[in-house]
């Protein structure tokens, strides 16, 4: 048996949440060791090597500021860096911070227990010695439990079987196979337009069409990177003060609703977002993600362009979505639509011919059998909650942190939950998250949980607790916000409506900014609706 190992803070995962709360607990004069279950830092951006995997956030936002010269330093050389650039970049920050020498990689936590007599907590991992701490901080992402559907036959195909959100890290070769991809996401859409040029036929098996917008990706201009470093500050501050924490350096013409101009004025808005690109199109109006009438113009707008994209008419017709546009997240793509044009793409419509079963060589949908090598799942994940419910916590009295949540994710805040004291989750349900630009959200969360643990300290107390009360308004609250919005009208992955089982509850909190000041309003009452002893 080995002994227990002893620190202030145990951080769970080595993505953008736990490298900056690492170098935060350091600056703070904290131990802290992070448990990281890839074999190298990046979290997200170390799993996600599909091809063509990319941000949908611009680079130059999609970063960190907590350090100007480590903004200043690093050269982004795309618009929207691809996957092997930001893990760069996340590498690059990890050495510069020195931060590798606190990370344990390869290694799965199992379990976390409080206890209650030492105010301290026992992290249990799959191999290697216990680790006891003092606080908990769950840097596990929002994204990083594979959604793998339990399809018949699945384990009687005889070709190559891949997750997106798992892909090997040699690469895959795929000249010259017939591939299918089951799923159309934003990694389906990043993935098809390059699976498409390598393999010898791809068939894409779509359940729900996607709303795509042109992310228009290209070499980032040295000069505009300069200018904007040159006034990096004001532009993470713009940002700040944006419903989702980017975009603040696109011209706002509008402040209103998209009802209020007419519709040659809206279409020549939609027109100059649609030809900026990426997902600030939504922004054009106030209203978009708030009222039916004014999402259904974006919405017949960006189906105009999908119709004059697509040759075939039945083609278009089978890619045209009738859900709301936004609901479920904007996908930002590089020719994803015009791949339907190429001869050796195929569109499979799982509504109008359902998948029946996975073969020993393809996939049989009521039309009869495709024949592939190769299956990519790009179904995406068990989103907000998946990498915490794998994990075995255990807070006062034993109690289950999955059974907490059984009816759905209970925080306050998005950073605490009632019963699991010193605890944090960052971007947990009920925090913008995902909603906004993770990066910016993350350092929020980072800040707030370090400043949090200071005061602590400086208070000569050891224990923080969201209070029950506290957090049962919270999830009503984050519900009445979402119910003011269109997000909850169809079966996103925000709802968890994509895992079969899941409770459905919104778990994202749409506003950035007005959350932030509750947040630090919160700390400004004293730390209103937590108990701290
Ligand atoms: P997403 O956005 O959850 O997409 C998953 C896709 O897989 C979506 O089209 C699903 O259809 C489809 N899916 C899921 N289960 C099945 C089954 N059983 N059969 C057929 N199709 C299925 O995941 P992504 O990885 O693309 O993107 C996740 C986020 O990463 C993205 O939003 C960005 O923030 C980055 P459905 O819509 O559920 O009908």
């Amino acid at each position: 048996m080995e002994a227990d190992r002893h620190v202030d803070v145990v951080i769970v995962g080595a993505g953008f949440a736990g490298l900056y709360m690492l170098h935060r607990c350091r600056q703070q004069g904290l131990s802290a060791a992070v448990v990281e279950a890839g074999d190298d830092v990046g979290g997200t951006w170390y799993w996600n090597r599909y091809p063509g995997a990319r941000c949908d956030v611009e680079s130059l936002e999609y970063s960190y500021g907590f350090d100007d010269d480590l903004q200043q330093a690093w050269e982004w050389t795309e618009r929207y860096a691809g996957q092997p650039e930001i893990l760069r970049y996340l590498q690059h920050v990890a050495e510069r911070f020195d931060l590798r020498r606190d990370i344990t990689f390869g290694t799965t936590v199992t379990a976390a227990a409080f206890d209650d007599a030492t105010t301290t907590w026992r992290v249990q991992l799959d191999h290697g010695p216990d680790l006891v701490a003092r606080f908990v901080v769950m840097a596990t992402g929002c994204l990083s439990s594979a959604n793998v559907p339990e399809l018949e036959g699945a384990d009687s195909f005889e070709g190559l079987t891949l997750h997106t959100g798992r892909w090997p890290a040699e690469g895959v070769e795929l000249a010259g196979q017939r591939v299918g991809v089951i799923g159309t996401g934003s990694s389906a859409v990043q993935a098809v337009p390059i699976i498409a040029e390598e393999a010898a036929h791809l068939t894409v098996f779509q359940r729900t069409p996607a709303y795509v917008v042109p992310a228009w990706n290209g070499p980032l201009d040295p000069d505009e990177q300069a200018a904007v470093k040159a006034e990096y500050g004001a532009l993470r501050a713009a940002n700040r003060e944006m419903f989702s924490a980017f975009g603040g350096r696109v011209e706002r013409r509008y402040e209103g609703s998209v009802l209020e101009v007419d519709d040659a004025e809206a279409q020549a808005e939609l027109e100059r977002r649609w030809a900026h690109g990426g997902l600030t199109f939504l922004a054009a109006f106030n209203d978009l993600l708030l009222d039916p009438a004014a999402n259904e113009v974006a919405r017949r707008f960006v189906i105009a362009k999908l119709r004059e994209i697509v040759d075939d008419p039945e083609v278009a017709r089978r890619l045209t979505p009738d859900h709301v546009i936004g609901c479920k997240r904007l996908c930002v793509d590089s020719g994803y639509w015009a791949t339907f044009n190429r001869p050796n793409v195929t569109l499979v419509d799982l509504r109008e011919t359902p998948l029946e079963r996975i073969t020993p060589s393809g996939i049989r949908t009521a039309e009869g059998e495709h024949p592939l090598e190769v299956i990519v799942y790009a179904t995406g994940f068990d989103a907000m909650t998946g990498a915490l419910s794998r994990i075995d916590i255990r807070g006062v009295g034993g109690e289950r942190l999955t059974d907490a949540w059984a009816a759905g994710p209970r925080t306050y805040l998005g950073l605490m939950t009632h019963g699991f004291p010193n605890l944090f989750l960052v971007t947990g349900p009920g925090s913008p998250s995902v909603l906004a630009n993770m990066v910016e959200a993350i350092q929020q969360h980072v800040e707030w949980i370090g400043d949090c643990l200071a005061a602590l300290d400086a208070d000569g107390l050891s224990r923080i607790d969201a209070d029950l009360d506290a957090q049962d308004r919270w999830v009503e609250h984050v519900n009445d916000i979402a119910s003011f919005t269109l997000f909850p009208t169809c079966s996103s992955w925000y709802l968890g409506a994509n895992v079969p089982g899941k409770t459905r509850v919104f778990m994202p909190l749409p506003g950035f900014p007005s959350y932030v000041e509750t947040c630090e309003q919160v700390v400004a009452d004293g730390y209103r609706g937590f108990t701290r002893r």
